[in-house]
Formats: C-alpha cells, sequence, structure tokens
C-alpha cells in the first residue's frame, strides 16, 4: 500500500467539517472529485467513542470499495480497529516512534511538522510523510498556531536529510494551492475547502486540476 500512495489532494474530514451533512456522502462526493487520499479525524464533534467507531467502519468501507486509502488522526487504536492504511499524529499525540510501534512497519505513518528540526526527527523516528502546516490562516483548527507559510515547505523539503512526501495543509483553497506545490509539497491537505463547500465534489475537482496544473508546470 505504502509506495502506492499518491499524495496530491488529501481530504481531512471529520462530522464537525460537513455542515450537518452524511460525511460518507461528502467523502462519496470527494472521491467522485479526484481526492486520492482521505484521513478521518474527528474532534470536538460530539460523537461518542462509540458513535465514532460506527462512523469510521462506514467511511473506511467506502474508502475500500473506492480504492481510496484511509489515514486516521491521533487514535492507533481506532487505526487498528478499523484496519486503516496509516495513522496520523501530530506534535502532541503519541510520539512517531511508539506510533510506529502499534501500528506495525506497514501502515503509513503521517506526522504533523512546522519546522525542520520537527520534520528531521519524524524522519528518524519512522514517518513516512509529513503534514506541514498551518500555511495559511485557517478557522478550522483553532489551536493550529500562527500561518508558517509555503517558504516553511521550501525550507524543509530542501534541508531535510532525505526525501520525504510532503503535504501542506491549513486554510488552502484553489487561489493558494500553486504556490505550496511550487514550494515544494507533493499535495495539498484540505478540510473546509471541500468538506466546508456546497458541493464538494466540483470543489474536489478544481482543487485536483490546480495541483496538477502546478505539479505539471514545476
Ligand atoms: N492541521 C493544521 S491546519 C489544519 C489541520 C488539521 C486545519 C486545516 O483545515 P482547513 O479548513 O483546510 O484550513
Ligand atoms: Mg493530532
Amino acid at each position: 500500500m505504502k509506495g502506492a500512495i499518491r499524495y496530491s489532494l488529501y481530504l481531512v474530514m471529520g462530522s464537525q467539517d460537513c455542515r450537518g451533512r452524511d460525511p460518507v456522502r461528502v467523502l462519496d462526493q470527494a472521491i467522485d472529485g479526484g481526492i486520492t487520499l482521505f484521513q478521518f479525524r474527528e474532534k470536538n464533534s460530539g460523537l461518542t467513542l462509540r458513535e465514532t467507531v460506527s462512523l469510521g467502519e462506514r467511511l473506511r468501507s467506502l474508502c475500500r470499495e473506492r480504492n481510496i486509502p484511509f489515514i486516521v488522526n491521533d487514535r492507533a487504536d481506532l487505526a487498528l480497529l478499523l484496519d486503516a492504511d496509516g495513522l496520523h499524529v501530530g506534535q502532541d499525540d503519541l510520539p512517531v516512534r511508539q506510533a510506529r510501534r502499534l501500528i506495525g512497519p506497514h501502515r503509513l505513518l503521517g506526522v504533523s511538522a512546522e519546522t525542520v528540526e520537527e520534520a528531521e526527527q519524524a524522519l528518524r523516528e519512522g514517518a513516512d510523510y509529513l503534514g506541514v502546516g498551518p500555511i495559511y490562516a485557517t478557522a478550522t483548527k483553532p489551536d493550529a498556531g500562527k500561518p508558517i507559510g509555503p517558504g516553511a515547505i521550501a525550507e524543509i523539503r530542501q534541508r531535510l536529510s532525505s526525501p520525504l512526501p510532503i503535504v501542506g495543509i491549513g486554510g488552502i483553497d484553489v487561489a493558494g494551492v500553486a504556490e505550496v506545490i511550487r514550494a515544494g509539497a507533493d499535495g495539498v491537505a484540505v478540510v473546509s475547502a471541500i468538506a466546508g463547500k456546497p458541493d464538494p465534489r466540483k470543489a474536489a475537482v478544481e482543487l485536483r486540476q490546480a495541483v496538477e496544473r502546478a505539479a505539471g508546470a514545476a
């Protein structure tokens, strides 16, 4: 699975992001529109753990049917339970080494990093890809901190001691895609630019086109 991952357009989403719509339907439309990767990120939504597991099962089976890698945010227990393709952890979550120990060698491990030091440590401890951000200002994650700009991607890309896929995250919409890709990202990760839109399919089509255009021009 690891080798086949395409990072171009990464949808990160939980029920809190879907404006009252069924997340399974939103995900289905986003897949129609061309997302290449999905992360289940259920945060402060009011769902109980049981409800979260049950929603996770539905999203997981849709990803399996549609051949989209399914990544779980934060929780290794949920990732294992849902037989996810991977886990994504931030700097305040399970340490990367321990996360790797729990999920084993074959599942994908994504790590959020803002600096070259964090990126280098993630690489050393077994990360498979980096989520770098928040690139731009975002209302989706109130504790995301100050935007670090596309320049942070360029710096990590240049200074990292060996190559690792990078996705930019945070406040990215169609207009922001080109800068992120030109800075050296393999793709963009978005929440509201797809899940918050009235037409998630159309939003995904436009983002995917913007990524391919920028990558083609690079
Ligand atoms: N991590 C850093 S910023 C962010 C996460 C999960 C939120 C991104 O959401 P949006 O709506 O794409 O700005
Ligand atoms: Mg986290």
